[in-house]
């Protein structure tokens, strides 16, 4: 499975990898968010432990082929985020994937715990729509038209909040 999203306008800034198609589920939230902000992604597998090879060059060449930021989600012994932000210079956010048997506690805690040094912005548990709006923000920093959109989208927010303030009021 890899997808490129390329709207008209918007190049590839953002790289959501995942270690099995069993995330998919989690990590579209991701993909759908840079979406809504018209920002272009790139999705497919890498697994730390089933294709170790394919997880190096993945980050080793993240950089010269335009990425900004990478989103990483794995369940389990989630090493797939910590594994490429070692190898990238680029911010690497990292998305727990719920698990049966642990409830996710596992994916949480391998990827949060990194060394100093090396860190991964880590998501909540299936948080994989923050994972892609922290994406966008980072890319917003430096892009007045998607920090623009950003505004927007927490203006939007707020919205949605205050009409239920006022229709709970009513
Ligand atoms: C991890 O193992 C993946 O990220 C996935 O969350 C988990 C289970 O993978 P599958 O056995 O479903 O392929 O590497």
């Amino acid at each position: 499975m890899t997808t490129d999203h390329t709207p008209a306008t918007a190049p590839i800034m953002v790289g959501i990898i995942m270690g099995s198609d069993s995330d998919l589920p989690v990590m579209q939230a991701a993909a759908d968010v840079l979406d809504e902000l018209g920002i272009g992604y790139e999705m497919t597998i890498v697994s730390a432990h089933r294709t170790p090879k394919r997880l190096y060059d993945y980050a080793d060449s993240a950089v010269s082929r335009g990425l900004r930021a990478i989103i990483a989600g794995a369940g389990g012994a989630a090493h797939l985020p910590g594994m490429a932000a070692a190898i990238t210079p680029l911010p690497v956010i990292g998305v727990p994937v719920k698990t049966s048997s642990l409830s996710g506690q596992d994916s949480l805690l391998s990827i949060v715990q990194m060394p100093a040094g090396v860190p991964v912005a880590t998501v909540a548990i299936n948080g994989a729509r923050n994972a892609g709006l922290l994406a966008a923000q980072i890319i917003g920093s430096a892009d007045p038209a998607v920090l623009a959109r950003i505004s927007a989208f927490k203006q939007a927010l707020e919205e949605q909040v205050m009409h239920k303030v006022e229709r709970m009021a009513a």
